[in-house]
């Protein structure tokens, strides 16, 4: 009995040393078939799925699988699922969540310089806006990011912003004195529309189309994309194309979680991202003319301002520059001027 049991004990040692140098045979297999690590990164924004933010987003993750084939997924979470613009932030920052694409706007939070997009009637067209985003100054800007915690990848368009409201049509500054607008949560945003006679209220996106609803707000301010595409016709009578400001999205990735990623990962997400935000923003200018013709369908009135009229908003506004000009920084302000003027000859 004694003799059967070691033979037995010697028996499963082997067995086991077999077991375990099999275990260890990974080096006969082909490179093709050991188990590639799949990378996935998750992007918080905003917007719902039917917005162009999305859908430029959605380009990106296809070029992404594309050039990764297959082993870098991009994972898209609409409508503030996973939080507003300033807290998405806060998740890059502390290395909790990869990507975010907020405005420029409340990014003043973090850096004041970003309010330099806010300043009203600052792009003249969007050829101009392409050529600054896409060039020095643009670039800086995204670049300078990584002191605070982030990586700035690529630039993509919400658009000209347009004033809606329920209770008049905007024509002149004079239309808008009392009325309460909510604004994004930025200080130049605040002041231009004090400057306008309005009485502004910073909010999240998210709660927006409620405060409408309930109107605890009389209007709101976004492209006509926006409006349309988040349904804000429900809420709302009177849309003026007043296109007072142009303030960017920002696809920003957590610098914590950035350089945990391999440099050809970091290059190939940075390539396809300049490929998806220029495929976003023409897509965007496509989709926004349409936006302008659904919004007027759905039974908004759409106002569309005399050359004249537009000059009221901007002198009315035209001191907020100089207003901000420390906060911002002049040489900023100088900067994209500069660009702007050279872009615009
Ligand atoms: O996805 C972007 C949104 O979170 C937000 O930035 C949209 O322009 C916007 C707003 O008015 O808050």
């Amino acid at each position: 009995m004694k003799k059967a049991l070691k033979v037995a004990s010697v028996l499963l040692v082997l067995a086991m040393a077999v077991t375990l140098l099999a275990g260890c045979g990974g080096g006969d297999k082909k490179p093709a078939e050991q188990k590639v690590e799949k990378k996935v990164i998750k992007v918080s924004i905003g917007l719902n799925d039917a917005s162009p933010e999305y859908k430029g987003l959605e380009k990106w993750k296809e070029l992404v699988a594309k050039e990764s084939k297959g082993r870098i997924e991009i994972q898209i979470f609409p409508s503030a699922q996973l939080g507003d613009d300033i807290k998405t932030m806060t998740a890059l920052r502390a290395g909790t969540l990869e990507m975010s694409g907020p405005s420029s706007s409340p990014m003043a939070t973090i850096d004041k310089r970003w309010m330099v997009f806010d300043l009203p009637f600052l792009f003249p067209n969007e050829k101009v806006v392409d050529a600054v985003l896409d060039g020095p100054f643009g670039k800086k800007m995204l670049d300078s990011l990584s002191a605070h915690g982030l990586v700035g990848l690529m630039y993509m368009e919400n658009g000209y912003r347009q004033v809606t409201n329920s209770k008049r049509e905007i024509k002149t500054p004079d239309d808008i004195k009392g009325l309460k607008i909510r604004t994004m949560e930025n200080p130049v945003h605040l002041a231009a529309w004090r400057k306008l006679g309005a009485n502004p209220t910073p909010m999240p996106f998210s709660e927006v189309f409620n405060a409408m609803q309930q109107k605890t707000i009389d209007g709101q301010e976004n492209p006509n994309t926006t409006n349309f595409l988040q349904k804000f016709y429900e809420v709302q009578k009177y849309t003026t194309l007043s296109k007072h400001v142009y303030t960017p999205f920002v696809i920003m990735y957590s610098k914590k979680l950035w350089d945990t990623l391999p440099k050809e990962d970091q290059a190939l997400l940075m390539k396809t991202g300049k490929e998806a935000s220029k495929w976003q923003r023409e897509y965007n200018r496509k989709v926004d003319a349409e936006a302008a013709q659904g919004l007027a369908k759905a039974g908004m009135t759409v106002t569309t301002l005399t050359p004249e009229q537009q000059k009221l908003f901007m002198d009315a506004t035209k001191d907020i520059a100089a207003q901000f000009e420390k906060e911002i920084g002049k040489d900023v302000i100088d900067e994209v001027k500069a660009e702007i003027a050279k872009a615009s000859k």
